[in-house]
Parts: C-alpha cells; structure tokens; sequence
C-alpha cells in the first residue's frame, strides 16, 4: 500500500514509520506537478494541497489532515469519490488553552503595558490590573479545545459556561447551552473564547448585534477562524469600546492585510495563527495518524473520522 506525505516532517518520523510499517510505501509529494499517483491510497497533509492533488490520486480511499479545521476542502468531491477524512483533533487543547490565557492574564494583568514602561524605564503603579478570579469565562464550542480552555479556567477560581451545538453536558463545564444560548453567553461572560469550527451556521456568528450583547468590560478571544467574526464589526466594537478588547490569533484574511485597522488599535492582541504550535505538534500528530493507520490496515474505525455531509 502506498501512503503519499506531503506534510513536513522530519526523517526520524519517516524513519519510524516505515519501521513500524514495513509493509507500506511512504512517498514524500515530490514529482512534476501534473504526474498522476495511481496507487497511493492514502494522503498525509496539512490540508492545504488537498484540492490540488485530488485528480492526480485515482485510487485515493483516506486522508489524514495533520491539523484540526478542515476548512477550505472539498468535501463534496471527497463525498462523492467516498474518500474518508481524518483530522488531528485533540491534540490542540495543550497549546491552545495556553495561548488563550496568556491573553486572558495579559488582558489582567496588563503586561504589555508594564513592557511599553519597562523600556521607557517608567515606574507607574497606576495602572490598573485585575483578577480572573471569580470572573466569568465563556466558551462557545466546548469540544476538545474548548474544554482544556474551561479546565485552566477552573484552575484559576473562573465560572465557566460554554457553548456546544445541543447544550449536552461537559465536565468540568458548570453550564453548557445550545447555541441559541448564545445571546446569554455573551451578556455573562468577561472572557468570551471562540473555538468553534467554521461552518456554514457559524460564518460570521459574530456581528454587531453580539458585540454589543457583550458587557463593555469583557474581552473577545477568537483562536478559531477568522470567519466566524464580522472583521468589520469587532472593528468598530473595539475602537467604539462596545468591549474592552480582543485577543485574535485568526483573520478573515490571512495574512491579515497591513491595511487592516486592527494593527492600529491597543486595546487588541494579535498573534499570526499559531495558537496549536508546540514544539510537540508533529510528534503529537504523526501520533494520530499512526493509530489510524494500523486501525486502517486492521479495518477497524478510524478517530476523529470526519462526517463529510455535516462537514465537521
Ligand atoms: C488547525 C489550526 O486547524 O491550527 O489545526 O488552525
């Protein structure tokens, strides 16, 4: 069986899988552009180049996506060639749920400013910083992201409510609500955090209308995509101080545009869509596909298998 990886990685992966699976052929993505693949049944990608090589791989049965959205693929086609699609969730909630708090703590504890001071050798005990502590965290999509997020919440003495699409219970989450609680969510929280996946009910979910649900001293935290917000909106959200501020890791364009206004405003963080990196990523990944690949050869249900009608 032919496996084609187009995912970087380095070789002591390589090496390890074509240990453990000496049976299998693993190809890296090099050749002409337009050469056809006709025995690779599966592909390894980060997703990008999955439309790309899609009529080159006839035989195609499986795709493991080394990364948690599969936004952007064409599931349609993957439909109808009957194509699985595996993705690497649950090995974000680590990273993740440690970039939303730096940004939350930021936000409290106000480091950026003490930084701007530091390097003006300004001594300022005037600013104002705050606790987390009994504050209220809101979670909309408490899957496996989301719940490491409320769990470091709790760590911290938060209230957490979250988000999921039936409202079902989570542990460690003291309420969760179907997304029509939303307008809830938004009044209570003084942290709000997006982990939701993009579909076609959550494009652009955030609006004017839910900013201005928000109390004027919370924060909004997208580590999601950027298309679940109204870019526009959290814009004027920001500089009209509907809210306090925002912690963006995710734009609707990436990267975002320097004409983009929010460079400009300080009550805003942003960091360029790294929220899931750790240096432990690809271990972790290369961990989930080479579970599924022996479940594959085994015939047995792949994880975090994709339902390609659904589209998450
Ligand atoms: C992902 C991401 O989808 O990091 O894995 O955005």
């Amino acid at each position: 069986m032919k496996v084609l990886i187009t995912a970087p990685m380095g070789r002591k992966h390589w090496d390890a899988l074509s240990t453990e699976f000496p049976a299998v052929t693993f190809l890296s993505g090099a050749g002409p552009e337009s050469d056809p693949l006709p025995d690779v049944e599966v592909m390894v990608t980060y997703g990008k180049d999955i439309n790309e090589y899609l009529s080159r791989l006839p035989k195609l049965r499986w795709i493991q996506v080394l990364r948690a959205g599969i936004d952007g693929i064409a599931l349609t086609e993957l439909k109808d060639r009957s194509i699985r699609l595996t993705t690497v969730q649950g090995i974000h909630g680590i990273p993740m749920s440690e970039h939303v708090f730096g940004m939350i703590l930021q936000f409290s504890r106000r480091f950026l400013d003490f930084r701007a001071n530091q390097v003006q050798k300004t001594w300022d005990r005037s600013i104002k910083v705050e606790e987390i502590y009994e504050k209220t965290l809101g979670v909309v999509g408490v899957g496996s992201i989301g719940r490491e997020i409320a769990k470091r919440g709790k760590a911290f003495g938060m209230r957490t409510i979250g988000i999921n699409s039936r409202g079902t219970p989570v542990e460690g989450v003291e309420k969760v609500l179907p997304l029509g609680g939303l307008p809830e969510l938004l009044a209570d929280s003084d942290y709000v955090v997006v982990t939701l996946p993009l579909t076609p009910e959550t494009r652009r979910l955030f609006g004017e209308p839910e900013f201005r649900m928000m109390k004027p001293t919370a924060y909004f935290i997208n580590v999601a995509r950027g298309e679940v917000v109204d870019e526009g909106a959290l814009a004027r959200a920001l500089q009209e101080k509907w809210i306090s501020g925002a912690g963006l890791d995710v734009f609707e364009c990436e990267p975002l545009p320097s004409s983009s206004s929010l460079w400009e405003l300080n009550n805003v963080m942003i960091t360029p869509h790294l929220a899931a990196l750790s240096p432990r990523y690809v271990e972790r990944a290369i961990g989930v596909f080479r579970q599924n690949l022996l479940a594959y050869l085994g015939g047995k249900d792949l994880a975090n298998e994709v339902d390609l009608s659904k589209g998450y």
